[in-house]
């Protein structure tokens, strides 16, 4: 294996649309945080690079669905799963957003060298544009009936019935979801990066050359490359993100996965001047960790670039996870069908390390993976507490038992103990061997498999009955059980940091170096433990039950949405509630508005006043029949002109899904201007 000087670690940058979930975690920052932790501890140079992707259209659809700024939308989810990594221990040594001053000029300048060397192509093309809202649309601006299976509400760019990807031309009966209106086909002009010309050199450095990537990576980019590479844009008509640095061009902007790559350069610029002799010599080994639907974009696109730009060093290896599913079903933010961290963090105070220790135990590195509640309990319960917190636990309280606290000394070494000793260092060599090659998942099984061999040799030995006869041996019983307990502070601190600090603690020692794994006298005899605490606790039923319950509950809200049913609102204080002027009107004449559908003129008593109120409730009932109903209206609604008439409130109306309305109306008689409450 070639020798690297320095090492660059990348982690996806995640879009500031929304909080991250459990598959970020497992698919991505868990094993780039092990594997970064891995080489600090090794004494390595080394730098771990993210930050907020704060561009695109996913940020522009969440502006549009919440009622605020792009801006707006980036500004709290930055912060929040800024605050997120950081709580859950994830030690970026930055963590940058692609909005940042440095970013908009770093990825300016690379797209202007490449623009100015004349790489890119120029094409028109034709493509939907919103005459209502005066914009070219974005394919998830799009929706249509899918031509595959006929769904109706199927995106621009994918059919989520059908899993189909799709272009927005294949549609059936396209409409914009801005404005609702039948988009029309406009000219447009993009530059393109010729990938079909770097096809050749993709092959050699990808196929020939990275062989050693992780099969599911190898075989996403070679299918890729069979298929063959075709030109793509690196601009886009949207007024969100970086502008197109070339004179003249207005409205347009950088392709959101042109600039987000770019963002890991401009991080370590503003994270140390010597940002180049990380991005640009051959000695640096850049890793990039990533989820498998990023594959092709730092596979082959970002490469692509930097190689055609020239001066950048490229990946030495790319290891993507695949998806990680939550009970047995597609983790989904639409459907609210995940396990939010910074929820997680709230609700399992101090219990980083379970869900740190749970999702790589079962990261999905080869396959599509499962989490469930009752693995997570299981894991914690069986796994943490039974083998790992047990030993630790045992080993510290009977060396208190026995020697008041200090580290004995072997006074008459045993066979069993000094080949369980000498068989530390192993677990290390094994664990690198597993880092070394992104396996964390086995990496964290030798791991505790130190621990499992701790508590073999305490079982095995028992101290505890032999202390009044042979107290010698139980002084080198013990002596291993706490060189073993030391080894583990470095050997669990990649995969559980918190726990290895409160270990750290513990024994009453700063912190153990990788390479002091296994070394004779890490502790040294007579060394002072302090008092031990319990490393792990039990999770019970009722934990576990809180999250299936919710869990429940998203399940039953997605079967209403399905049916038709409206979704829940925010909650509003009893302020908000109370500021509603909701009471008990009768009816005194009602008419159609002439020349509408649907529209009826009501005159109420309202107890407090008559008033005009124009509802749209004519297909349900016809104005002969409602003088003299006593129905509910929400009184201090403020009056609106509808088809010329000033409507002064409005009626309460329950409408089910399939749109058929009926009133809202007291069970008995009462007086006019009785309050709701
Ligand atoms: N934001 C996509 C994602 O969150 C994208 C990654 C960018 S990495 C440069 O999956
Ligand atoms: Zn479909």
């Amino acid at each position: 294996m070639k020798k690297y000087k320095r090492n660059l670690i990348t982690a996806a940058l995640p879009y500031a649309n929304g909080p991250v979930h459990i598959g970020h975690l497992a698919g991505v920052y868990i094993p780039a945080d092990i594997y970064s932790r891995y080489l600090r501890l090794k004494g390595e140079d080394i730098i771990f690079i993210c930050g907020s992707d704060e561009h695109g259209v996913p940020i522009t659809i969440k502006a549009r669905q919440e009622g605020i700024s792009p801006q707006q939308v980036v500004d709290l989810y930055h912060q929040m799963n800024k605050d997120s990594f950081e709580r859950f221990g994830i030690q970026f040594d930055i963590y940058h957003r692609t909005s940042h001053p440095t970013h908009h000029k770093t990825a300016s300048e690379f797209f202007k060298t490449l623009y100015d060397r004349g790489e890119f192509t120029e094409k028109e093309t034709e493509q939907y544009f919103d005459p209502g809202a005066g914009q070219f649309l974005a394919d998830r601006y799009i929706t249509g009936t899918c031509p595959k299976c006929n769904y109706d509400r199927a995106y621009g760019d994918q059919c989520e019935q059908c899993g189909s990807s799709l272009a927005a031309m294949d549609l059936i009966n396209p409409k914009s979801t801005i404005s609702g209106s039948v988009p029309v086909l406009k000219k447009t002009k993009h530059w393109y990066l010729p990938l079909d010309q770097y096809e050749g050199f993709l092959k050699k450095w990808i196929l020939e050359e990275n062989k050693h990537w992780k099969s599911n990576v190898y075989g996403q980019c070679k299918s890729w490359l069979d298929g063959g590479l075709e030109a793509r844009a690196v601009t886009r008509d949207l007024d969100w993100g970086i502008p197109v640095p070339i004179e003249g061009v207005k409205g347009k902007v950088l392709y959101v996965w042109f600039d987000a790559p770019i963002g890991y350069i401009s991080a370590t610029k503003d994270l140390t001047k010597n940002w180049a002799d990380y991005w640009k010599s051959k000695d640096t080994k850049l890793i990039h960790f990533i989820g498998k639907d990023n594959i092709v974009f730092h596979c082959i696109i970002f490469p692509a670039m930097l190689k055609v730009e020239g001066s950048y060093v490229l990946p030495e290896n790319v290891p993507a996870n695949e998806f990680l599913n939550l009970e047995g079903d597609k983790i989904s933010t639409s459907r609210n069908w995940a396990v939010w961290l910074h929820e997680y963090l709230d609700e399992f105070k101090d219990k980083q390390d379970v869900l740190r220790y749970v999702l790589c135990a079962n990261a999905p590195e080869a396959k599509d993976n499962d989490f469930t509640w009752k693995d997570f309990q299981a894991r914690n319960n069986n796994e943490l507490v039974a083998v790992l917190g047990n030993f630790v636990h045992r080993t510290l309280v009977l060396t208190h038992k026995y020697f008041a606290g200090k580290v004995p000394g072997q006074a008459v070494p045993d066979k069993y103990d000094l080949e369980v000793l000498s068989s530390i260092a192993a677990y290390r060599e094994r664990l690198e061997n597993h880092l070394d090659h992104f396996r964390f998942r086995e990496a964290l099984k030798e791991a505790m498999n130190l621990a499992r061999l701790g508590n073999k040799h305490l079982a095995d030995s028992e101290p505890w009955k032999i202390i009044k006869t042979d107290p010698d041996r139980v002084k080198s019983i013990l002596y291993t059980s706490l060189q073993i307990t030391a080894s583990l502070v470095a050997i669990i601190e990649p995969f559980l940091p918190f726990s290895s600090r409160k270990l750290a603690g513990f024994l009453n020692v700063e912190g153990v170096a990788w390479k002091d794994i296994g070394k004779k006298d890490l502790l040294r005899v007579g060394h002072e433990i302090a008092r031990p605490e319990l490393l792990f606790d039990k999770i019970e039923d009722e934990a576990i039950q809180v999250q299936l319950d919710k869990l429940e509950n998203s399940k039953k809200m997605n079967e209403m949405k399905e049916a038709g049913f409206p979704a829940a609102k925010d909650e509003i204080s009893y302020d908000e509630f109370s500021r509603m002027d909701i009471r008990i009107a009768r009816i005194l004449s009602a008419e159609k508005v002439p020349k509408t559908d649907k529209l009826i003129k009501l005159d109420l008593d309202t107890g407090i006043d008559k008033r005009t109120v124009v509802s749209g409730i004519a297909e349900y009932f016809k104005p002969e029949d409602l003088p003299g109903k006593q129905v509910t209206i929400l009184a201090n609604l403020a009056p609106r002109k509808i088809r010329g008439i000033e409507s002064h409130g409005m009626v309460l109306l329950a409408k089910d899904p399939s749109g058929k309305l009926i009133f809202v109306r007291p069970d008995q008689e009462t007086s006019n201007g009785s309050a709701v409450l």
